[in-house]
């Protein structure tokens, strides 16, 4: 039997998909038909991951794309799962990482006029005006599946639009008849089904690029996820270093610049201060950003010249947007700066002017990494700054750092001090509890890294410990999980005192933010997946418990969560 069913896994496998992750209903006896089929004659279908949560479904795949770059399959039940994916699909969105997001619908007839018709309760309840209606503002292309004899070609226009700039989520649903029906099987190619290739500068605007750029006498790049691509990394750092450009990480989700280049200026997040290296610039290059300053408390010169360069430069899913930039380009930003630096291979470098700018660079570079460093000293008291040091002692080239750290990001990202591009990222999105399914997602993709999973305690519980740690046994995932346990929300206490400093709230004892008692974090996730669960509390007691961390994540074959107690917020 060859059904809808089995050419939409038959389109998965081609679109290079190797996981479906789901989570089953009445709407799916087609796929688990099929799938079941596959398996009993040995035909290539992706591996079928149960996830008990749709919420870590969805990071989970959003975890294997920023690892791997590849676009995964989140199958969910109807409108109710598609609303359980919650939050993970704001974050795919925003995060501008590929997922086709697959759905059952109720079937559509009730007489059994067709193979799948009603026959359980359920399914009048779970029909609905708008399936798709719930998740459209996330996503880069939504449809309805009609028919079993178009069904590769519709997954394939989704892939393309999933990997296409600005990558996102993209959303099919198809009703329980339709992934009965018995097809006749459709040859495609995916030689005619590519993304849009990279988009570059016009010639006119590398010229204007790099003629500023040879005459700024303190030129900024600001950038949050060039980093996604290493490519967009290498020419960056090619071109900073060829003229002396400052690069300032403004929120960033990703590694774009080596933290030990003397050129890097550090990241600012919410800091309500202005930013030094933007208020000097003489010229600002924005590449790849969402938010490259808060302007109430940071920016840039008044008469600053700004360009713009994005694979978003509209940001057309933010209604308020705009930065004072007088050159705008939708542009890859590998190939724009390949092509500025090509550019530069015949221009007239005023190396005298590079040298000496690098030298007061150098200096001040090594001021900061001093003052970093005294931050980092052991004390009497756990900082999140000397466990973020921990724990950058024990990351190599072949690990894997995830970093949801709210009012610690600042922190883990100056602390971990990356320098290897692809090797750290955060969600991109808003919607907390990404970390945990993420690292299961990354490790599914690099089975021989190592995964760490940073994030504060609410991010802990917000990740559904239960179904991650259930998942990462299951599926021989193992990670370290290290939770930043201030014993509850610290951010939404710093918004409500940012905006109402001597307020009532500032004077208040318990605003409903704190966990006290918290919960037995690292016991949730030895109870579910038999993960080594450690409390530390004390600054000497942190190494070892690293160190047990990766052995049994290592060597063991099974996830750890270390709960560092640090200040209470
Ligand atoms: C799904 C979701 N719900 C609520 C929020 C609002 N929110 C932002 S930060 C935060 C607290 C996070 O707590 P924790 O992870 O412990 O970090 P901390 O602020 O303590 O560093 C909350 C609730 C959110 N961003 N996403
Ligand atoms: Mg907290």
């Amino acid at each position: 039997m060859y059904t809808a069913s089995t050419a939409l896994l038959e389109a998965l496998d081609e679109a290079g998909v190797s996981h479906i992750f789901a989570n089953l209903g009445s709407d799916h006896p087609g796929i688990v038909e099929a799938l079941a089929e596959a398996q009993a004659t040995g035909r290539s279908v992706p591996a079928l991951v149960t996830c008990p949560n749709e919420m870590v479904a969805m990071s989970a795949a959003h975890g294997f794309a920023q690892a791997s770059g590849r676009a995964q399959c989140v199958l969910v039940h109807v409108e109710c799962g598609t609303q359980s994916l919650g939050g993970a699909v704001h974050n795919a969105a925003k995060g501008r990482v590929p997922v086709l997001v697959v759905a059952g619908s109720s079937p559509f007839t009730q007489e059994g006029e067709l193979r799948g018709s009603r026959n359980e309760f359920i399914q009048w309840i779970q029909d609905v005006s708008d399936q798709r209606g719930l998740v459209r503002g996330y996503m880069r292309y939504d449809n309805e599946i009609r028919t079993g004899r178009n069904i590769k070609q519709m997954v394939h226009r989704a892939m393309q639009f999933a990997y296409s700039d600005p990558k996102g989520p993209v959303y099919l649903m198809a009703a329980r008849e339709v992934l009965e029906e018995e097809v006749p099987r459709v040859e495609t190619d995916l030689a005619v089904w590519q993304p849009i290739a990279p988009g570059a500068l016009p010639p006119e605007g590398v010229e204007e690029l790099t003629a500023a750029l040879l005459a700024a006498k303190r030129p900024l790049v600001v950038t949050s996820y060039l980093g996604r691509r290493v490519a967009a990394v290498e020419q960056l750092t090619k071109l900073c270093r060829r003229l002396g450009v400052m690069v300032l990480e403004s929120v960033p989700n990703y590694v774009n610049f080596p933290h030990d280049d003397a050129l890097y200026q550090g990241c600012q997040w919410n800091e309500p201060r202005q930013n030094s290296a933007l208020a000097e610039a003489d010229l600002v290059v924005v590449i790849d950003s969402d938010v490259p300053w808060i302007s109430a408390h940071s920016r840039p010169g008044a008469e600053v010249p700004i360009f713009h360069i994005d694979v978003d430069p509209l940001k057309q899913a933010m209604p308020l947007w705009y930065i004072a930039a007088r050159r705008v380009f939708r542009a890859d930003a590998a190939t724009a700066l390949g092509q500025v630096n090509a550019r530069l291979d015949t221009a007239s470098i005023d190396a005298a002017a590079v040298a000496a700018r690098m030298a007061v660079l150098r200096e001040r570079f090594a001021q900061r990494r001093e003052a970093l460093a005294a931050r980092e000293a052991p004390g009497s008291v756990l900082t999140p700054e000397y466990l973020t040091a921990c724990i950058r002692a024990r990351v190599d080239e072949d690990c894997l750092v995830l970093v949801e750290g709210i009012s610690n990001y600042t922190v883990m990202i100056d602390h971990l001090a990356s320098t290897r591009p692809g090797g750290m990222f955060t969600s991109g999105g808003g919607s907390l509890g990404w970390n945990g399914g993420a690292a299961i997602g990354a490790k599914l993709a690099h089975p021989e890294k190592t995964v760490f999973a940073l994030g504060g305690d609410g991010c802990y519980m917000f990740s559904q410990p239960s179904t991650v740690h259930w998942m990462a046994r299951q599926y021989r995932t193992p990670f370290l999980q290290i939770v930043y346990n201030n014993r509850g929300w610290k951010s939404p206490k710093l918004s409500a005192l940012a905006v109402h400093p001597d307020g009532f709230a500032s004077r208040a004892n318990e605003i409903g933010v704190t966990f006290d008692p918290p919960a037995d974090y690292a016991g949730i996730a030895a109870a579910a997946g038999g993960a080594l669960g450690l409390t530390v509390k004390r600054p000497e007691e942190l190494e070892s418990a690293l160190d047990a961390g990766l052995r049994a994540v290592r060597q063991e074959g099974r996830a750890a969560v270390l709960d560092v107690w640090l200040p209470h917020l």
